[in-house]
C-alpha cells in the first residue's frame, strides 16, 4: 500500500475526506456514491456536532436533495465535496464573528494607568 504519511495538514485533511467519504459509499448499491441511507449514517455519525444532532429524517432528507444537484438520487464526490465545502466556509463565519466578538477593548481597563510625561 502506498500509505506514504502526508506532509502537511491540508493533505491529511483531504485524505479523510476521501476516507470518509468510501467509507460509506461502499456499504450498499454502487460503491463510488452515496444512497440515502448511506448519506444519513455519514452525517450522524460524522458530521453530528455540524449538523446539530439532526435525527429527523426531514434534515436528511433536505441536506439530500440540496446535494443531489443530479438527481439521481445519490450523492457522488464531488456533491459530497460541495457540502463539506459548504460547511467549511460556515464554520470559518462563525470563527470570524467569534473573533470580532472577542475582541478585547482597547485601553478598558488603563484608568489607574498614571503616565508622567
Ligand atoms: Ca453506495
Ligand atoms: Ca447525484
Amino acid at each position: 500500500m502506498g500509505d506514504n504519511p502526508p506532509s502537511s495538514n491540508l493533505e491529511s485533511a483531504m485524505q479523510m475526506l476521501i476516507k470518509t467519504f468510501h467509507k460509506y459509499s461502499g456499504k450498499e448499491g454502487d460503491k463510488y456514491t452515496l444512497s440515502r441511507g448511506e448519506l444519513k449514517e455519514l452525517l450522524l455519525e460524522e458530521l453530528g456536532t455540524y449538523l446539530g444532532n439532526s435525527r429527523d429524517n426531514e434534515a436528511v432528507e433536505k441536506v439530500m436533495n440540496d446535494l443531489d444537484a443530479n438527481n439521481d438520487g445519490e450523492v457522488d464526490f464531488t456533491e459530497f465535496i460541495i457540502l463539506m465545502g459548504a460547511l467549511t466556509v460556515a464554520c470559518n463565519d462563525f470563527f470570524l464573528e467569534f473573533k470580532s466578538d472577542d475582541k478585547p477593548k482597547e485601553e478598558s481597563k488603563g484608568h489607574s494607568a498614571e503616565k508622567k510625561n
